[in-house]
Parts: C-alpha cells; structure tokens; sequence
C-alpha cells in the first residue's frame, strides 16, 4: 500500500462549516457518529476520466473502538466464471462463504501474504469459507480459470464502502476525530485525504486515483503459466 505524493490530495473539512446535505435516514451507520460522503475519480494513462469508477474501496485507516464480524457471513459467488462480487471488503475476522453458481468445477486460492489459501476443486451448489483476519489485500483465483480474479480487502474497522459505477461513497457513522481516508484500487496506487468531523456529516470529499495498468494476468498456484485457459472438461 504505498502511496505516491503526487496522488494524495489534502481534503480536509471542518464538517460544522458544511451544511448537512443528503436525503433524511441517510445515517445508517450502527452507531451515532457523522457520515462522510465524496466519490472517486479515475484518472486514466491518456489523461482521460475513467466512466466506471465501481470496485474502488474507500476507507478510514484508523477509529478507536472495537467491532464485531457481521453474523451473516458475506458471500462471494463464482458465477459466469467471474468472482461476484470482484472486490469484497471486509473487515478483519470475518468469514467469508466462496459458493459456486456454475455448473462447472471451480477452484478458490490465494497466494497473498495476508492469507494464503487453496479451497480445492468443487462443484454447482457448494460452498467453502475462509475466516479473514489479517488486514490487507487478499487476491482470489481459480487454478482452472485464468480470468476469474477477485479481490477480498480486509480492513481493521467497519468504516469503508465500496463505490458502484458513479464513484460515490458514503461510510456511516463515523465518530468524531481527524482521520486518514484512503481510496484502494485493482489496477493503480491508494489514493488517501485527510477529513475532520466534530460530529456531523463531512460532505464533498474527493479522492482522485491514477490508473497505472490495465492487466491482470496472473501465475497458477504452482507459480507457472495457465497450460490450457480454455480447459473446462472438469
Ligand atoms: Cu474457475
């Protein structure tokens, strides 16, 4: 997670010189706190805005205070030979169920350092999990797939959201203090801001992301080549 000074923006905002904007109930955070709403942009090699900004994880480094895993475990599909959802952030300690759609074998694994892994080879209908409790970037593959890449980002607080096409973010909740915001994403450097909230909303943050590649081809599990992308007779 390194980050380049050309691409960290200082955003900060006294959140009381803000007016409160944003349709009423738009606080669902689990606990009082105020919300902190911006989007991302994508700045792309030719210079050019990227239009779908979805995928991109947006988060505060560091709140005190505890939270618990959600009681329902999140679910990442293998549908269409894609992992769906492609980006799952989570946060740290939750267990997440890999349930395959397809009528197809699939494979699960991971090489990443913050959670290494191999699920096996299974079939339509069934599931595997795999407790997250390390923070970092975990990358899933499938050892038969070579296209099938997702990402699960596991974080040490409940405080991040995941943009959809738009770029917009909102993380509910938030207590009051002076934080770091970081925007991740698959094919270039975090972006990071800082924001300030005395206890209400912080509204108009910006965090503007550089893409630096486009690929992402990746080893099999033994570390060499796909043989066969094509081979699904199993
Ligand atoms: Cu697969």
């Amino acid at each position: 997670m390194v980050i380049k000074t050309k691409h960290i923006i200082v955003w900060t905002v006294l959140s009381f010189m803000l007016p409160i904007s944003g349709p009423a109930g738009a606080e669902a955070g689990p606990e009082s706190g105020a919300a902190v709403r911006g989007a991302v942009e994508i700045h792309q090699k030719d210079g050019a805005l990227k239009a779908d900004r979805s995928n991109v994880v947006v988060y505060l480094e560091d709140v005190p205070g505890a939270a618990e895993p959600p009681a329902g475990n999140p679910q990442i599909r293998q549908h269409g030979k894609q992992y769906v959802p492609e980006v799952s952030p989570v946060l740290a300690g939750t267990t997440v169920d890999f349930v395959n759609d397809d009528n197809i074998f699939h494979n699960v694994f991971s090489v990443s350092p913050a959670e290494p892994f191999d699920l096996g080879v299974y079939k339509k209908d069934s599931r595997k999990s795999v407790r997250f409790d390390n923070p970092g970037v975990i990358n899933l593959y499938c050892n038969i797939h070579p296209n099938m890449v997702g990402y699960v980002v596991v974080l040490k607080n409940p405080f991040f959201a995941r943009t959809g096409p738009d770029g917009v973010f909102e993380i509910a909740g938030v207590p009051p203090g002076t934080y770091k915001i970081k925007a991740w994403q698959r094919f270039g450097p975090e972006a990071a801001a800082t924001v300030i909230t005395a206890g209400g909303p912080v509204n108009g943050v910006v965090l503007k992301l550089t893409e630096e590649k486009i690929s992402l081809s990746h080893k099999n599990k033994w570390g060499q080549d796909y043989v066969d992308p094509e081979n699904d007779a199993y």
